[in-house]
């Protein structure tokens, strides 16, 4: 159940709107709910950007579909559009209608490189510092129109912890992936008509390959460090979900927390 698109306390991302509260036995849309009229909003910047989709009634949209360059499919399965032909987030209500700040109608898609290393006996991957929220995630971002996840997870990575720099050796770390996850995105960004999905995939550096990169934030990132794997840290949308999947496929049990 999404939990981080519901939070009513702050107000949404670059605006005063603050969320309508759903209580958990009214975030699926199986339930009735008349009264439900959340706050309309999609993001004034987002207008007549070349990465935004027009305005629901202004375009035809194939949903479900590739459409153009745009891939609208998404990968929770068939999404529903509602009576006034808007798709509606395959997770339920999240108390704000509209695109929000995110470009796209639906599924915006991302990818999610988890970078990791073996040091000193403690598995360790990079991070970096979100400069919209100031929030540690791991270093993904959207992926282009038309480009490969194998690209975008390449591209992030060197665009947000490597500020653009690469050579022959950080290369060879793309060769061999796991995927962990594929799926929605607890994203604070989303909305009941756009929201996020990713393709989650693990490179462990096992020959220190990274051991002389020279980490530095860029792009959207303004820090950049390890973090060891099974100490619990906050981080963005559903990260802090991603590195138990990570720990669970290095066949790592995190030590209870006091609050577990
Ligand atoms: C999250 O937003 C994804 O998991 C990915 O890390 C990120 C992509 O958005 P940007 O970083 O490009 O804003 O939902």
């Amino acid at each position: 159940m999404h939990l981080k698109c519901r939070d009513t306390e702050k107000p949404y991302l670059r605006s005063e709107i603050h969320r309508v509260e759903v209580p958990d036995e009214k975030v699926e849309w199986t339930v009735e709910w008349a009264s439900y009229k959340p706050t309309v909003y999609t993001d004034p910047s987002t207008n007549n950007k070349p990465w935004a989709d027009k305005n629901i009634g202004e375009a035809t949209f194939k949903w479900n579909q590739i459409d153009g360059k745009t891939d609208r499919r998404s990968h929770t399965g068939q999404y529903v559009i509602d009576d006034y032909g808007y798709p509606l987030n395959p997770m339920g209500r999240t108390g704000l209608r509209g695109r929000g700040v995110l470009g796209k109608w639906g599924p915006n898609h991302a990818a999610d490189p988890i970078v990791t290393r073996i040091h000193k006996g403690q598995l360790q991957f990079v991070a970096i510092k979100r400069r919209d929220n100031g929030e540690w995630a791991i270093p993904g971002g959207m992926i282009d129109p038309g480009e490969a996840v194998s690209e975008t997870l390449k591209r992030e990575f060197t665009e947000e912890a490597l500020e653009g720099v690469t050579n022959k050796d950080i290369e060879e770390i793309w060769k061999k992936g796991s995927e962990l996850y594929r799926g929605y995105v607890d994203d604070p960004r989303n909305t009941d008509n756009a929201w996020m999905e990713t393709v989650v995939v693990n490179f462990h550096d096992d020959g220190e390959l990274l051991e002389c990169a020279e980490f530095k934030a860029g792009d959207d990132a303004v820090g950049v460090r390890w973090i060891n794997a099974n100490l619990p840290e906050k981080l963005y949308a559903s990260h802090e979900y991603f590195i138990e999947l990570l720990l669970k496929h290095h066949g790592i049990s995190r030590p209870k927390m006091e609050y577990d």
